[in-house]
């Protein structure tokens, strides 16, 4: 019986042998190839993900302000109306521009107290921001010229959670100063001026007139 025994353990040994190799440890040089080839790898693909991520933030940014622009269009051809003329005093002061949601970055452009709300125009039949729909300074609602909004959905603020802006004050009847759509763009500082007739630095946006 002791002998059997003895035999069989002597048959079994190498089969353990060779499951302690095959789960050993990595040793240290190991494991510093296999971090190095992650970072080469790391250093490789990351700048072309991060080139993908502000194209697709330059693409949605373009079209946001081409889709504004088109529905604002949809809006004074169905009123006979502009956004600009029906700019609400808010807490006492005359705002000017229309923004969207978003950080409203001031400097030129619109800030907190400056400016009204897109949505009350694009949205809701409600410019004049009393949480009524078509009272005084608000668009019509009976008749061949009336409000046939929403015009849209839902307006975003910018990929880099700005508030798109528009010059509203000069979007009046027989103004020919510039009308603007605009994002600060990925540096979250408006270069381009309201009167502007060119967009500056990495803003982007939209000529409405
Ligand atoms: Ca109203
Ligand atoms: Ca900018």
């Amino acid at each position: 019986m002791n002998i059997k025994t003895g035999s069989a353990g002597a048959k079994l040994a190498p089969r353990y042998r060779s499951l302690l190799l095959t789960n050993k440890a990595f040793t240290l040089v190991e494991v510093i190839v296999i971090l190095a080839v992650i970072s080469i790898l790391v250093a490789i693909v990351t700048p072309t993900v991060l080139k993908y991520i502000a194209e697709a933030q330059q693409s949605r940014t373009e079209e946001d302000v081409r889709s504004i622009s088109v529905v604002l269009n949809d809006l004074i051809k169905d009123t006979g109306q502009y956004p600009g003329s029906k700019l609400p005093i808010v807490a006492t002061v005359q705002t000017t521009f229309l923004c969207s949601t978003g950080t409203k970055l001031g400097g030129s452009w619109g800030d907190d107290t400056t400016c009204a709300d897109l949505n009350m125009h694009l949205i809701e039949n409600d410019p004049s921001q009393d949480g009524t729909t078509g009272g005084t300074g608000d668009y019509r609602t009976t008749g061949r010229r009336k409000y046939k909004g929403p015009y849209v959905q839902v307006i975003n603020e910018d990929p880099w959670g700005n508030a798109y802006q528009i010059n509203a004050a000069s979007l009046i009847g027989g103004n020919t100063s510039p009308t603007w759509i605009i994002s600060a763009g990925p540096n979250g500082t408006f270069e381009t001026v309201p009167t502007a007739t060119a967009i500056a630095g990495d803003d982007m946006g939209v000529r409405l007139k």
